[in-house]
């Protein structure tokens, strides 16, 4: 498994914290660590995902992405 946090743009309130973190939850491969207002930490199997795939549920999520790390 590999970590990433992502950095979000977008998130206001409670709601799109439950939002992100439900989209992450369906998304295979995944093991959501943490979302809080304006982040995102995930684990990942890469053999199943990876940093740029994650961050594009989120963009699909209605967020949008500033930065991966
Ligand atoms: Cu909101």
């Amino acid at each position: 498994m590999q970590k990433a946090t992502f950095e979000i743009s977008g998130m206001s309130c409670g709601h799109c914290v439950k939002a992100v973190d439900k989209a992450l939850q369906q998304a295979p491969g995944v093991t959501v660590e943490a979302v809080a207002i304006g982040s995102a930490t995930v684990a990942f199997d890469e053999s199943a995902t990876s940093a740029d795939v994650i961050a594009k549920v989120i963009d699909d999520a209605g967020y949008q992405v500033l930065n991966t790390r």
